[in-house]
């Protein structure tokens, strides 16, 4: 088999910049080591930036999510309880977020690939990418017990941070920053009615909690827990009183504790590797970079470094350019590094860390304070949590 542009990896990052990449008439295949069911299983994010929004409708897969998707015009943070109001609209002149699930977005994905008889491979097994360093790049895998070759002129890794093109990256090459932060996120899908119309953040002694949501009756609940904690010592009443708790007096009674149908605990982490371009290998999204949850921005950094490599690439096609290609890793970690900062700073403000003591925990909340009470304070927040415009 022979491809322009061979992508590993079917989540977001892969099926968006298949999809812009078809858009630009540059053909590609798409690998991916799990089932497309799989993929679809897998409750992740759920708040997308405005500027994934307009990607996904040039990309021409918005229709749906525009239909569902619920526009938030602000987000609230508690601490200890008392709840105020970051109003997004009014502090970044008129922008917005929408509530829409990653699972939700990977499905109109898949729809629209499978609409156009575009080529995924499904359940490939032993991927593995060759002669990155050379003009004749090529990836393998193994699909239904049968060898498949694949020649190409560029491999794009958005194979997950678990995934195999960053380490065909020489360890000599690639340098790698990270933080791994000693808890956990425990979280909850209930068909239920969100116990707020807008998402809260609270900070609490007893550790973060977070009401989100999916639609008008489904709700996402996560509160943050020990690394060693085990799902089976989490029956639904002890992860509702936790997080009742947590969220505080005025928020609790509106919380309808119904039976969750997801239960899962995703660890935190900051880590990203430079450069997140190797010869004719391309990384894009958490293959390259992951952020802990707070800030709510993997998949949203996913989808600007797709959009970045489908210029650069395009250009590359129709042109004969290789000037966007150079510049795609620094022009993707310009806007990765400040996401890292929103995201570490975010969950520095609102976790409780075992090694911190009594004056970081005062820090943390006239840090709150000032956002609270400071206009300008609450405008650098909302002008990161909206997501920082592309360059
Ligand atoms: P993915 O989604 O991990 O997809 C990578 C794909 O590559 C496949 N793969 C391979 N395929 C072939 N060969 C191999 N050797 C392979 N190894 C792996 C995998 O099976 C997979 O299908 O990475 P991608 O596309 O870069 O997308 C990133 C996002 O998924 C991630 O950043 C977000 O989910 C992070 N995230 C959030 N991001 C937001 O922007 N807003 C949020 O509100 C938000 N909330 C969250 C989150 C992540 C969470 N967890 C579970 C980590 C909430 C949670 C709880
Ligand atoms: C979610 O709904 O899953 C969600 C929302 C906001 C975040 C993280 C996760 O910051």
């Amino acid at each position: 088999m022979r491809t322009q542009v061979a992508i590993i990896g079917a989540g977001p990052a892969g099926l968006l910049l298949s999809q812009l990449l078809h858009k630009a008439g540059v053909d590609c295949i798409v690998l991916e080591r799990q089932s497309a069911d799989y993929v679809l299983s897998r409750i992740r994010a759920g708040v997308i930036e405005q500027v994934l929004v307009d990607l996904l409708d040039r990309a021409g897969v918005g229709a749906r999510m525009r239909r569902e998707g619920l526009v938030h015009e602000g987000f609230n943070i508690a601490v200890e309880g008392e709840v105020f109001r970051i109003d997004l609209r009014a502090l970044t002149g008129g922008k917005t977020v929408t509530v829409y699930g990653q699972t939700e977005l990977t499905r109109d994905l898949m729809e629209a690939h499978s609409a156009r008889g575009a080529a995924v491979i499904y359940e490939a097994r032993d991927v593995a990418l060759h002669g990155l360093e050379s003009d004749a790049p090529s990836v393998t895998c193994v699909k239904d017990e049968a060898g498949v070759h694949i020649a190409c002129d560029f491999v794009a890794g958005c194979d997950g941070f678990h995934g195999v093109s960053r380490k065909s990256i020489p360890e000599s090459v690639l340098q790698t920053w990270e933080r791994v932060y000693p808890s956990g996120w425990l979280g909850v899908l209930c068909d239920a009615p969100p116990c707020n119309e807008e998402l809260i953040y609270s900070r609490h002694e007893r550790g973060f909690a977070l009401a989100s949501m999916r639609s008008h009756t489904r709700s996402r609940y996560y509160v943050q827990v020990g690394l060693d904690e085990r799902l089976e010592d989490w029956p639904d009443e002890r992860f509702w009183d936790e997080v009742s708790r947590r969220l505080g007096g005025d928020v609790a009674p509106r919380i309808t504790r119904a039976a969750s149908i997801e239960k899962s605990i995703a660890p935190l982490r900051s880590f990203v590797a430079e450069p997140m371009r190797h010869g004719r290998l391309f990384l894009a999204g958490d293959a390259a970079h992951i952020v802990p949850p707070t800030g709510a921005k993997g998949l949203n950094l996913a989808a600007s470094d797709v959009f970045y490599l489908s210029q650069a690439l395009a250009r590359y096609y129709r042109e004969g350019a290789s000037d966007g290609l150079d510049s795609y890793s620094a022009r993707a970690l310009a806007r990765v590094w400040k996401a890292e900062r929103f995201s570490w700073w975010f969950t520095s403000m609102t976790h409780q860390f075992a090694d911190m003591d009594a004056f970081s925990r005062r820090m943390q909340r006239v840090e709150l304070d000032y956002i609270r009470s400071s206009r300008a304070a609450a405008a650098v927040v909302a002008e990161n949590y909206v997501g920082l415009p592309l360059d």
